[in-house]
């Protein structure tokens, strides 16, 4: 079942807590001593940022399926705020570079043990910063890849677990994005979404709409589940779309964004009878955002021209922090998983 550290790093008492949010989720993913080193000064350099830097902020940890769609689960890292951000984000990676103490000494650290890190940053806006740590050790880990997705998962109120999941498959040049919406919240809804990420590794070979079938017939006995799913074929330049129940999909095209729609229904309580699958051309210049109902519905996508070529988990990160405010405060879990081209070009 989705488990997420969702830690308020307020002041320097929280920083414990982030790092000890790293080892936990380390152990659940299976991670050795010094990965589990890792991960844990990976979460303290984060949240010390947080507090030294952006009065303060969200630490989200979090176990993944890696971006480039190979290997097991890997521990991920995301600190978010809304602080005073940065104007020069390569000049602060590099080490020794600092704004103010040890910004830059610390962000040089997590990148250099992480197995992917990401910095997304806007003056006046605020920071996300990504990092990953899995079992392999960095230069096995790298691998150029047509496609790559990521998300990040915030349970409702801070609980343990959420009630929605998202999870990838790569196989060969089909890749299939699935995210689930268990009804409500709490344990059965994330009994419902983890019926649906474990169907989802058995099925991934077969068309969108078939998957679905599939994933009805999983959540039988469950309270069910708003299920969408995107393919990809890498090689072909297709997307497929099919979608049940209330889960947004919303696909750049260049400069405009379109909505996917899915037909109503309920995934293991009530299918629809037809499934259509949407098609449509798959090109460098496309993003595609999944997302669960704790995202307002009027969300806008996001204009900054150096966001698609971020990590997919900077980019749902982002896109979950612009969408919330003390306005609107989210009534539900809220998952955002993002499909984004490689930038073979990013330096
Ligand atoms: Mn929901």
């Amino acid at each position: 079942m989705p488990r997420v550290w969702d830690v308020p790093v307020h002041d320097s008492t929280r920083v414990r807590d982030a790092r000890v949010a790293a080892e936990e989720a380390a152990a659940l993913v299976g991670l050795d001593e010094s990965r589990t080193a890792a991960a844990a000064l990976v979460a303290t350099e984060l949240a010390t940022n947080l507090i030294k830097h952006a009065h303060g902020g969200q630490l989200l940890v979090d176990t993944v399926a890696p971006p480039s769609g190979r290997g097991g689960l890997v521990v991920q890292i995301v600190a978010v705020d809304h602080g005073p951000g940065m104007a020069d984000v390569r000049a602060a990676l590099g080490d020794g570079f600092s704004t103010a103490g040890s910004l830059g000494a610390g962000l040089g650290t997590c990148r250099r043990v992480a197995d992917d890190f990401d910095l997304h940053s806007v003056p006046g806006r605020g920071t996300v910063a990504l990092a990953r740590v899995g079992a392999a050790a960095k230069a096995d880990a790298r691998e150029t890849v047509a496609a790559r997705a990521g998300g990040v998962n915030i349970p409702f109120a801070g609980a343990q677990r959420s009630g929605d999941a998202w999870t990838w498959v790569r196989a060969g040049d089909r890749l299939t994005l699935m995210l689930a919406d268990g009804l409500g919240h709490g344990p059965e809804a994330s009994r419902a979404s983890t019926a649906a990420v474990d169907e989802l590794h058995r099925s991934a070979h077969l068309p969108c709409a078939e998957v679905l079938r599939r994933l009805d017939r999983a959540l039988r006995g469950t309270r069910g589940a708003a299920v969408a799913v995107a393919q990809v074929d890498t090689g072909a330049g297709r997307l497929w779309f099919a979608g049940i129940g209330n889960v947004g999909a919303r696909l750049r095209e260049g400069d405009s964004w379109r909505h996917l729609l899915s037909r109503p229904g309920i995934v293991g309580v009530h299918r629809p009878t037809t499934l259509r699958e949407t098609e449509v051309p798959w090109a460098a210049d496309r993003l595609l955002v999944l997302h669960s109902d704790g995202l307002p519905s009027r969300w806008v996508p996001p204009s900054d021209p150096g966001l698609p070529a971020c990590d997919p988990a900077v980019t749902a990160a982002v896109i979950v922090r612009d969408a919330s405010s003390s306005a609107r405060p989210v009534r539900d879990d809220t998952a955002v998983a993002v499909l984004s081209p490689t930038q073979p070009d990013r330096p």
